[in-house]
């Protein structure tokens, strides 16, 4: 036991102490939440020393640091989290269960931080986990929404949303720092001034400003003592600080002022790969891109003097494009502030930031129009303008004469401002996120870009962290990997689970491997009983596909072939059929009139399945509210198979099919996004893949798509399910409810090609692929060999070694080591 801090008694003391004093109770008295308020500052106190003792290292050390700039952390909640990282998590549940208290009880009181959307937050999220437990010194920077991810509920088949008030019970983890607050400026105009000297001045004149204050949150590394922040920013008008604007009679900028604050930090945009282009999207973003630039400086100028030292010191890694303002306000502060001249404050920035790109997907790459940009970020648009013209030059330079080139690659074209543009010319990395997406980018999307400058490119295949979503989600399969490699060296070196090969033909091995596959598919299935009200068996194959909805993931193509099964079994009573829970969760964007269709449309089906006696529970559909972290982590603990199923080409990475093969669920998917390199480590035999390859996709997208009429007249079985979104059968008679889905299936609209996804092109595949997995799940002990092998060859996936590539090939980061007896 490595904290001394949880000597059972000790804690036992600080618990009832923290009830009394917060609640003025005693521990029988008081409530579920108060006691995990009560459980969590306990374990806050601990975790406070090693911060502090970590500070203190880096002070000492003055390590390179990572600022990892993300719109987005999906963190999950903290409490079981922090307690597996302190490697404190039996001792502590062993000790409150003396006390009478449940740690998973406690644990379920933890409203999820959902600061996030999906993959890319929460990519964010795992990176700040293996940045701590690596001991690499990093900081993530972001906001701090009031309000984080909507709260779904499913009403009458239909998605509502509510708010996420995650914070109206405190937050215990995390700790307010106004003494590090910063002023971020808009809109305005700006002046130019001379100096004796003759030097030009810009000086930005009547702006409105907000005060940023930061909030940091503990980021505990594994076993190690590192505690690593993460400092998301609130906003605060400036005249909370100056209490004599009123009295000044500026009563009016005052209220102002207050709005622009509550409003930045108000809310998370619920968008996934598709951009809005809103002016209070690019506020937020500038709000907390300023405020993290500014404090890396002022905590880079306090040690070191000289700025032009910057690089050696500071990497700036932009999650997406959305936090690109970076690179011009970097310029901005080294020009105007620092003072440098145009050529110096270049050479740093762009030895300072680096980009990752997350998807191809054209209508999320990030464009904002020049008037609105201009007129909330004035000097950041000079510094952009200055930017796009010489860059412009240079391309003019390499390619004479070719002005096609410059209308392809400027940052200010047409009227906007092209993000992704910017980040490709100011960072010196741009990285996909697995090996197909940064090939399609190299040989495709930024081709003009990887082509002037192919040393930038490189691939960075995404992970996960295997304490959240294996020891964390999964404890009893954790505790089995332990016993049977002999070591918990796993925990940190996920390579390690090869060695579970070893027991591939061990018949006891495998049937302990399954039961706990069945106890996990129970506490599933009880989950669903309390949630939906759904009896779901946990004898049955549990085929699982969560993720956010979006028309390129293809929830579509899965329930449409659930209908086809259900027509099959209707028809073929006696057919052979291995009972089926197809399990789905998403969220759609709240404007995303289709995807919330596409939900509708699965609560439909799953209603008239769920609800015909004469197939006798041979299917179940269940559509699980609200999916989150937190009922993640049961969900691909139970699943028997892995739907990844996106269009290929347009699946960036995905890092759900990562958990779920971790967690020993094979994948039925597409060759896409690291579905690729999941084939690649656990052979093509223990995975069930089908469809389109990326080539054949985009080949069909660059000669105007198919024609989904041949396959809807050549194949009955297709056409008969394609009908039933229009013959009333899912929807009480009604022939137009889902009009809307049929359509985009069968004819083109306007500027979208019919079938835009390949849903029907690849639907006889993909039936093909199911029925495969099926007839596998039959021979229970081939299958249970295929899940373990899953699992043991799981080791590519962790972050772990993702964060190491990064730190190889682009941020070149010190490796810090806390020692024990300070
Ligand atoms: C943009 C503008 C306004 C509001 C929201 C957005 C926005 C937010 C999130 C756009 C995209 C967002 O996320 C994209 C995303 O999650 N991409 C996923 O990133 C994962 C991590 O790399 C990949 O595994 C997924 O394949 C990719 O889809």
């Amino acid at each position: 036991m490595y904290n001394p801090r949880f000597e059972k008694d000790v804690f036992k003391r600080d618990v009832r102490n923290n009830v009394k004093t917060l609640f003025r109770k005693e521990v029988e008295e008081a409530t579920p939440q108060q006691l995990f308020q009560a459980v969590s500052y306990a374990v806050k106190e601990a975790i406070i020393d090693d911060w502090l003792a970590t500070q203190k290292q880096y002070e000492k050390d003055d390590p390179k640091t990572v600022y990892y700039m993300s719109m987005e952390f999906l963190l999950g909640r903290a409490l079981g989290n922090n307690l597996i990282n302190m490697t404190a998590y039996k001792e502590v549940k062993e000790a409150l269960e003396e006390m009478g208290i449940d740690l998973n009880v406690i644990e379920d009181q933890e409203p999820d931080p959902a600061l996030g959307n999906g993959g890319l937050g929460r990519l964010a999220a795992c990176f700040l986990d293996s940045l701590a437990t690596l001991g690499y010194a990093s900081y993530g920077c972001g906001i701090r929404y009031r309000y984080g991810m909507f709260k779904q509920k499913i009403r009458d088949g239909y998605q509502v949303e509510a708010p996420d008030n995650w914070l109206k019970d405190g937050n215990p983890f995390e700790l307010r720092r106004p003494e590090y607050a910063k002023e971020v400026r808009f809109g305005g105009n700006i002046r130019v001034e001379y100096d004796e000297t003759g030097k030009t001045h810009f000086v930005q004149e009547n702006y409105e400003s907000v005060m940023a204050i930061p909030y940091d949150y503990p980021i505990v590394g594994y076993g190690n003592h590192i505690v690593n922040t993460l400092r998301i920013w609130d906003a605060e008008a400036i005249v909370d600080f100056q209490l004599d604007s009123f009295d000044r009679g500026d009563y009016h900028k005052a209220v102002e002022q207050e709005n622009l604050a509550k409003n930045i930090v108000e809310v998370l945009y619920p968008n996934d790969n598709h951009i809005a282009g809103k002016e209070l999207r690019l506020k937020q973003q500038y709000f907390f891109v300023s405020a993290s630039i500014q404090a890396a400086i002022t905590k880079f100028k306090k040690k070191h003097g000289d700025i032009s030292k910057l690089p050696e010191k500071v990497t700036f890694q932009m999650n997406d494009t959305h936090p690109t303002v970076a690179v011009a306000e970097l310029m901005r502060i080294l020009l105007d502030e620092e003072n440098l001249g145009w050529n110096e404050a270049w050479d740093i920035t762009t030895k300072c930031c680096a980009y990752t790109n997350h998807t191809i997907m054209a209508e999320a790459l990030e464009k904002w129009p020049i008037d609105l940009f201009s007129r909330l970020l004035p000097r950041i648009y000079q510094i952009i303008q200055e930017i796009d013209r010489r860059f412009v030059e240079q391309v003019r330079a390499q390619y004479p004469g070719n002005e096609e080139k410059v209308k392809k690659m400027a940052i200010l074209m047409d009227g906007q401002v092209k993000m992704a543009h910017l980040a490709i010319v100011a960072g010196y990395s741009v990285n996909g996120v697995a090996k197909l997406h940064t090939e399609i980018l190299k040989n495709q999307e930024l081709k003009d870009f990887y082509q002037m400058m192919p040393e930038k490119f490189n691939n960075k295949t995404n992970g996960i962290t295997q304490r959240r979503f294996l020891m964390h989600a999964n404890p009893l399969l954790a505790d089995w990997v332990t016993e049977k490699l002999g070591t918990k060296e796993w925990i940190t070196d996920l390579s390690k689970m090869s060695g579970l090969k070893e027991w591939l033909d061990d018949e006891e091995a495998l049937k302990e491997f399954m039961t706990i596959k069945f106890k996990n598919k129970e506490r599933l299935a009880a989950y669903i009983k309390e949630h939906n009200g759904v009896e779901v068996d946990p004898r049955s194959i549990f085929d699982v596909q969560v993720k956010r909805l979006h028309e390129y993931k293809r929830q579509l193509l899965n329930i449409l072939h659930v209908m086809y099964l259900y027509n099959q079994i209707k028809d073929h009573p006696e057919m052979s059929f291995y009972p089926k829970t197809y399990v789905f969760g998403a969220k759609a964007s709240a404007g995303y009139i289709r995807a919330k269709e596409i939900i509708k449309l699965i609560n439909s089906v799953a209603d008239v399945i769920n609800n015909d006696r004469s197939i006798n529970g041979k299917l179940k559909v269940v559509f699980i509210e609200d999916y989150r972290v937190s009922n993640a982590e049961l969900i691909f603990a139970a699943a028997d198979i892995s739907e990844q199923i996106s269009t290929a080409s347009k699946e960036a990475s995905g890092t759900g099919n990562m958990k779920f093969m971790m967690n020993g669920a094979p994948t039925l998917g597409t060759m896409d996004g690291a579905n690729v390199e999941i084939v690649d480590e656990v052979g093509i035999d223990n995975a069930f893949i089908f469809g389109l390859s990326a080539d054949e996709v985009i080949n069909y997208e660059q000669n105007g798509g198919y024609n989904p009429y041949d396959i809807y007249n050549n194949d009955p079985d297709i056409r008969r399910v394609v009908d039933q979104l229009v013959d009333g059968t899912y929807a009480n008679g009604d022939k137009e409810m889902y009009r809307d889905l049929y359509n985009s299936l069968l004819n083109n609209q306007g500027g979208a090609r019919a079938d835009m996804y390949f849903i029907l092109k690849d639907f006889r595949s993909y039936a093909d692929a199911q029925a495969r997995a099926m007839e596998a799940y039959k021979d229970t002990d081939k299958w249970a060999k295929m899940a373990l092998k899953n699992t043991a060859c799981c080791g590519k996936f962790s972050a772990d070694r993702t964060i190491q590539e990064y730190v190889d090939d682009i941020w070149h980061l010190d490796h810090v080591v806390i020692n024990e007896d300070e």
